[in-house]
């Protein structure tokens, strides 16, 4: 998009000191994000974004969701009388003319938020991190533990298992772009997982498993550093709704302990990192144990299945209808994307036993 437009519409916020550049920003495949600079050093950049209008419909839902979450973080940062404010939680510009956080310029929603300076966002983490990360992971999910506030569901069904392969379903049946023949094998493959992957929806009916407030979009990237690799905080907030914990859990394994990225062609190089998958669940139990119930511990490697699985069925669910919700950069980019994730879920799915193993020697040693 042109920079005077851009340009223009970051003018109806309420931005500290004189534009001076603007540019891309970022590889997610929802929202357009652009980085906003400004003069000099004593002014914020900003990250300007365009909201994916299609995607989430409501965007006054999407918003309040969100003013809600990084005030209730906020407030209770500052009760630990934590000195970093500004690079430990998003802040959300409000419009000149306006209370609101989003700009409506006729055809799309725009916000704007301040770039957290000296921050760091990576797509592969070594153990340590990771790590870190669970622990950050755990404590979001504990701050959050208390919002005053019920979030709406900014995407209905989000993390509905049983939803997702409804959709895929129903594309099958409509082979809207004609692909289905080429992937008759990947939907058998997907199908004779169903019923084992519908488990966490079965247990909420059942009264087993609780729904908390997730982030929904844990992918490793979605998470900012300091140089020292310390998280500072968690960002992309668009999706944070209640849900099953395992949402947090088995998006970050999904993408940290892939020895791939989702879109490597290269099935040989897709596998499940296991220590990966130590050090997260080690930090995050670490931070979350004390509000988890024994189910939710004991189902973590189900998790960790769960989410390669659950996003294969979105991929390829895309796929054959055409490539309508996922940016793509060539034609197969979604069926490549659906055999990395299965790829990934055979090899989660051999290293089970060791995963549940670990869980127990982890929390009986803990619990000493
Ligand atoms: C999307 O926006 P981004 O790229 O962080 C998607 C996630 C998927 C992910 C797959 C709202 O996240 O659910 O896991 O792509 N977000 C939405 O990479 O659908
Ligand atoms: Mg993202």
């Amino acid at each position: 998009m042109e920079r005077l437009k851009l340009q223009n519409i970051a003018n109806h916020f309420r931005v500290e000191g004189k534009i001076s550049e603007i540019s891309a920003l970022g590889n997610g495949l929802i929202n357009d994000s652009y980085k906003v600079v400004t003069e000099g050093d004593s002014t914020p950049d900003y990250v300007l974004q365009k909201i994916n209008h299609s995607i989430f419909r409501d965007v006054d839902m999407l918003q309040a969701n969100i003013e809600a979450v990084t005030a209730h973080i906020r407030t209770k940062l500052q009760a630990a009388g934590e000195p970093d404010l500004g690079r430990k939680v998003l802040e959300f510009l409000r419009l000149k003319d306006s209370d609101k956080s989003y700009y409506f310029d006729g055809e799309g929603y725009w916000r704007m938020m301040v770039f957290i300076r000296d921050a760091y966002s990576y797509d592969t983490v070594n153990a340590q991190y990771s790590y870190l990360a669970g622990k950050a992971f755990g404590n979001f999910q504990a701050m959050l533990s208390d919002l005053p506030y019920s979030l709406g569901e900014t995407i209905p069904n989000f993390h509905n298992m049983e939803f997702r392969l409804s959709q895929l379903r129903e594309a099958v049946a409509n082979d809207a772009a004609g692909r289905l023949s080429q992937v008759k094998d990947i939907v058998d493959e997907i199908e004779a997982r169903a019923e084992w992957m519908c488990f966490a929806q079965r247990a909420h009916r059942a009264g087993l498993l609780p729904k908390r407030v997730c982030h929904c979009d844990t992918k490793v990237n979605n998470m900012m550093f300091d140089s020292e690799g310390n998280v500072l905080c968690v960002i992309d907030l668009d999706t944070v709704m209640p849900s099953f914990i395992f949402s947090d859990f088995g998006d970050f394994m999904r993408t940290a302990a892939n020895t791939a990225s989702e879109d490597e062609p290269d099935l040989d190089k897709v596998g499940f990192n296991f220590e990966i998958f130590k050090s997260f669940t080690s930090g995050y139990l670490e931070s979350a144990r004390s509000f988890l119930s024994p189910i939710e511990i004991e189902k973590l490697p189900y998790a960790a299945c769960l989410f390669p699985y659950m996003q294969a069925v979105r991929f390829l669910a895309d796929y054959i209808d055409g490539d309508k919700y996922y940016k793509i950069n060539y034609p197969q980019h979604n069926l490549v994307r659906t055999k990395n994730q299965l790829k990934l879920l055979q090899s989660i799915e051999s290293q089970l036993p060791k995963m549940q193993e670990f869980i127990q020697l982890f929390l009986q040693i803990d619990m000493k």
